[in-house]
């Protein structure tokens, strides 16, 4: 009798050490995975929109290179012509090789800027970053594709500013998310990515 429950004791005891084990193996390669892919399927997808040359365009006018998805606005203050101009210099210093890249900015902001707004913007910029604009719903469509957040927020002299969400989605040649950039980062970091996704060698 006393050894059956001696055995029960064991048989317990294993069973919970099993679970625990099998709870932290199944916890670290669950935040494992996690970290390494972001919801990488689900970030990108069709959009269909206007250029600021004023041409329709869609998602697939832009597959066969890999692309830089930026979402932003022209009345933006500092996060976008900051993301612009380190985009134009990551540009200018690929030189040529940059053409294997498309870089899109579609604005959060459509009310503003149309295609005109759109190109006399850009022209401060590189002229292989191209303005995208459409229909508020077009728009929203395009931001729910690729897990933007974008909101109004009143300015007290009547008008308004926009919050939105400030990464660079970096897309492969056949449209899948592959990786992120951030404006932020040191623009060494950018510079590898970048060199890595045109498969150049890093000098
Ligand atoms: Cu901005």
């Amino acid at each position: 009798m006393r050894k059956i429950r001696q055995n029960a004791v064991w048989i317990g005891a294993t069973l919970v050490a099993l679970i625990l084990v099998g709870a932290v193996l199944f916890g670290s390669n669950y935040l494992r995975d996690d970290r390494a892919l972001p919801k990488v399927a689900e970030i990108g997808g069709p959009f269909s929109l206007v250029d600021h040359h004023g041409k329709s365009v869609t998602d697939r006018d832009y597959l066969g290179k890999p692309t830089l998805v930026f979402f932003g606005f022209t009345h933006c203050p500092n996060v976008c012509p900051t993301t612009l101009f380190e985009i134009t210099n990551q540009l200018k210093e690929l030189g040529p090789d940059a053409d294997r890249l498309n870089v899109l900015f579609i604005t959060v902001d459509p009310e503003r800027d149309t295609p005109q707004q759109l190109a006399l913007y850009l022209s401060s910029f590189d002229p292989r970053i191209t303005g995208l604009t459409g229909g508020p719903e077009n728009i929203l469509a395009a931001e729910k594709a690729y897990h933007v957040y974008a909101k109004k927020v009143p300015l007290e002299d009547g008008g308004y500013t926009m919050d939105h969400t400030a990464t660079i989605a970096v897309m492969n040649s056949k449209g899948q998310y592959v990786d992120a950039m951030h404006y932020q980062a040191p623009s060494t970091a950018m510079r590898a990515k970048l060199h890595r996704l045109l498969n150049l060698k890093d000098s």
